[in-house]
Formats: C-alpha cells, sequence, structure tokens
C-alpha cells in the first residue's frame, strides 16, 4: 500500500503509468467532459469549493475528477464500492495530484475510513454514487453539514432513500437527483446495459446469437435495451412481463411475448432484467432444453433463484470464465452465467465511455449550478432537487455537436403556430 497522510492511500503508485493510459482512452471517448473541462478551465466556477466525492474509481470517474479540478474545485475522493476501485486509476490520480483514498478489495471498516479522510477538508459540496457520503455526513459528522452548501447523487436507490429523509425533515442540505435526468437514466439503461450485457454474454460463451430464441424478462429501459440489442443480432427475442402496457410495447417492437411458463421450455438464452427476485425458479429450470444459457443484468443477484437449481442439479462444473454447467437430474445441461450476478459487470466492463459522459456531465454541471446559486446567494431548502430539462438538453445538445451532427431550430412562426388557440384545429 502507499499512503501519504493527507495526499493518498493507494494500492501501488507503480500503475500509475497504464492508469494514465487508459484515461486518456477515456477522455478521447467522453467528449462532453472534454469540451465542458475546455469551457471551464478558463473560467474556473469552481475555485474556492471543496469537493469530496465517493465513486467508482474508473477511468471515466477520472475524467470526471479531472474535469471538476480543471474548473477551478479541490477535490478528495474515495471509491463508493470496494470490488469497483481500479487500482491504477487510483494510482494515476493520486500520482497527478488528487487527494484520494482507495484500493481494491478494501474491507468495510478501510471503506469508512477512505470516506472519513475525504471529509477531513471539510467539503462544501458532496458528490455520490449510492449516497454513503452523505450518510456519513449526517450520521458521524454533522457539523460539517454546517459547510456544506448541496451534493449530488447518481443512483434511484440513493435518491430513494434521500427523499425519505427529506420527508423526515432530516435531511441537513440539498442534494440534486442525477439520476432522474434523462440523459443519464435512459441513456445508462437503454444504450449502456444494452451493449454491456450483450457483451458480457458473448464473452462469457461466444455463442451465436443469430437464430437463437433471446428471452428477456422484463421490459422497462434495461430490458428494452437488451432486446433491442439482441434482435439487431438476428436473435428471435421473447419478453416476459408483469405489466400490460410494458408488454404491448415489446409486441409493437416486433418482439414476441409469452410467459416465463412457455418461455421456458424454447428458449436458448436467458436474461433477467427485472428488478424483483425469482424471476426464474425450479419449475423454469427443470423445463428449460439441454443447452440452456441464463444469466442476470437486473439491480439484484436474486432475480435467478440459483438454490433451486442446487437443489435439481446432479453435478456443477465451470467450463469457462464466468460460465458453470449445471448438470440436472433430468440430463440436461444448464450454463449460468456470472453465478446470477450482473452479466454486464461481471463478465464485461459495465457502461461504455460514451455513456458515462454524459452521466458524469450531469454530475459535473449539478456541481456547477450548486456553486453558481451559492455565488448568487440563493439558499436552497434542504431537499431532493431535480434536474432541469434544460440542463438536459444542454448535455444532449454537446453530444450531438461532439458527434458532428446539427439539428434543426422551430422558427417564430412555427412557435406562434404552436401557441396558438384562437383558431382551433
Ligand atoms: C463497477 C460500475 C458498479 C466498472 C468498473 C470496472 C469494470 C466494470 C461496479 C462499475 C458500477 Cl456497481 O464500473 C465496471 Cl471492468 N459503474 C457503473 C456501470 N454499471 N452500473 C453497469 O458500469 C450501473 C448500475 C449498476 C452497474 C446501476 C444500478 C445498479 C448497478 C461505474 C463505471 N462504469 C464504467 C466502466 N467502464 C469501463 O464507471
Amino acid at each position: 500500500m502507499d499512503y501519504k497522510q493527507g495526499k493518498y492511500k493507494v494500492r501501488d503508485l507503480k500503475l500509475a503509468a497504464e492508469g494514465r493510459k487508459r484515461i486518456e482512452w477515456a477522455e478521447s471517448r467522453m467528449p462532453v467532459m472534454m469540451a465542458l473541462r475546455e469551457k471551464y478551465s478558463k473560467t474556473k466556477p469552481l475555485k474556492g469549493y471543496k469537493i469530496a466525492g465517493c465513486l467508482h474509481v474508473t477511468k471515466e470517474t477520472a475524467v470526471l475528477v479531472e474535469t471538476l479540478q480543471a474548473a477551478g474545485a479541490k477535490v478528495s475522493w474515495s471509491g463508493c464500492n470496494p470490488l469497483s476501485t481500479q487500482d491504477d486509476i487510483a494510482a494515476a490520480l493520486a500520482k497527478g495530484g488528487t487527494e484520494i483514498y482507495a484500493w481494491h478489495g478494501q474491507n468495510v471498516k478501510e471503506f469508512y475510513w477512505s470516506i472519513d479522510r475525504t471529509l477531513d477538508m471539510k467539503p462544501n459540496l458532496t458528490l455520490d454514487d449510492g449516497a454513503d457520503l452523505i450518510f456519513t455526513v449526517h450520521n458521524k459528522y454533522k457539523k460539517l453539514a454546517q459547510n456544506i452548501i448541496g451534493g449530488t447523487e447518481e443512483t434511484t436507490t440513493g435518491v430513494h432513500r434521500l427523499r425519505a429523509m427529506a420527508a423526515d425533515g432530516k435531511l441537513l442540505y440539498p442534494v440534486v437527483a442525477v439520476n432522474d435526468a434523462e440523459t443519464k437514466w435512459d441513456f445508462d439503461n437503454v444504450y449502456g446495459t444494452g451493449q454491456s450485457s450483450i457483451d458480457g454474454i458473448l464473452r462469457a460463451t461466444s455463442v451465436l446469437l443469430a437464430g437463437k430464441n433471446f428471452v428477456v424478462a422484463g421490459y422497462g429501459h434495461c430490458g428494452r435495451g437488451v432486446a433491442m440489442r439482441a434482435a439487431g443480432m438476428g436473435a428471435n427475442v421473447i419478453v416476459t412481463e408483469v405489466k400490460p402496457t410494458a408488454a404491448l410495447k415489446a409486441t409493437l417492437e416486433g418482439h414476441t411475448v409469452m410467459t416465463m411458463d412457455e418461455a421456458a421450455k424454447v428458449g436458448d438464452i436467458f436474461i433477467t432484467a427485472t428488478g424483483v427476485k425469482d424471476v426464474v425458479i425450479k419449475k423454469h429450470f427443470e423445463k428449460m432444453k439441454d443447452g440452456a444459457i441464463v444469466c442476470n443484468t437486473g439491480h439484484y443477484d436474486c432475480e435467478l433463484n440459483l438454490d433451486d437449481l442446487d437443489k435439481i442439479k446432479k453435478s456443477k462444473r465451470t467450463v469457462r470464465a464466468n460460465n458453470e454447467e449445471y448438470t440436472l437430474k433430468n440430463g440436461n445441461r444448464v450454463y449460468v452465467l456470472a453465478q446470477g450476478r450482473l452479466v454486464n459487470l461481471a463478465a464485461a466492463e459495465g457502461h461504455p465511455s460514451e455513456v458515462m459522459d454524459m452521466s458524469f456531465a450531469n454530475q459535473f454541471m449539478s456541481q456547477l449550478k450548486l456553486a453558481a446559486l451559492d455565488k448568487e446567494g440563493v439558499l436552497l431548502d434542504p431537499e431532493v432537487i431535480d434536474i432541469p430539462v434544460e440542463q438536459d438538453e444542454e448535455i444532449a445538445a454537446i453530444k450531438l455537436r461532439t458527434m458532428g451532427y446539427k439539428i434543426d431550430k422551430l422558427t417564430k412562426e412555427q412557435i406562434a403556430y404552436m401557441d396558438d388557440y384562437s383558431a382551433g384545429t
């Protein structure tokens, strides 16, 4: 471990060169962040602000961190999940002068020690993924909240808990709900999960998708993304749902809809994306064809009931990375990927940088917004704040511009036409 008090604690500073190359690769895929960096490195709107951040230490996050610094902020960082920290990235950030406490595989005590260290600088802003930093301030360092003008939170779960806190009058400072931005969840879930889940399945199996019966459980944003990509590769997509409107959308997208009981008999590949438990259980495993492949990309690892599968198995062996073969008592083989955990994280590399580009632009712009309101002397109530549509539009516009696309503008006459209620239709 490399440790310098008040500066960093990372696994091995010698990994910095490798990490720096990967950060540069992410920069080349994150044009919105780089455009924002270019713009705000001149005006430095975050000058004088101290930001404590607690977010996955990945190459994409490094681009966010160094963009906050380019805009003038002083930053201290920790990882929000001991297993997502990439030691080469942590080393590259530390070497570049970022205060950071993060290493892969840290235990619970080390995890909270790292968060505590990021608070030593007495931040004015917090940046979270999962709200652990906000909770630490509220539960352990209440006094620090006096200096904090606001925070930002990345996830659905985190935002949900913060709303509950706000409703009980327990939230001490305003927090922007980054997750609810359209340029965040819509693109993360549909395009990020869509591509990375297919990527995970292919890395773990290398099967041909064309001509396969590909069963997607759940047609929310994630399920829709996965179904779209599987169809694009020539699979016959079957969707299972509990919600009539979602199922109807799936049929009009050209997918087949059936119950899991029916799908279990015909599916070649199954992927769950529902957010609830016990989507695939004993009776389904028993009906599956020999060679069926089963995985999950939903939030929880309980969508596949693997205890059920254990009970009806004759034997089990690992056939390749992230791929376990269960031979059932009925003689059929079922292949479970990544032990039912998120296949896009475990067997692939999570969301592509191009998608994180927009999520992190939302984080960055929300931090700017909080600082700008502070400078104007605006005092926000300690509530959960939604991202205004204008921010979404601005981020989408920058993304389009960097991709080289131009779009039309409404004319004055068109706007007047839309607003006109004098003439009927
Ligand atoms: C690891 C992320 C989690 C990595 C890092 C390295 C690798 C793969 C764990 C994460 C999240 Cl829980 O990053 C992934 Cl090899 N991400 C976000 C992400 N996904 N999330 C897919 O990629 C979104 C989400 C998840 C998982 C929402 C709700 C519940 C679970 C952070 C990140 N990813 C980009 C990595 N690109 C290489 O920076």
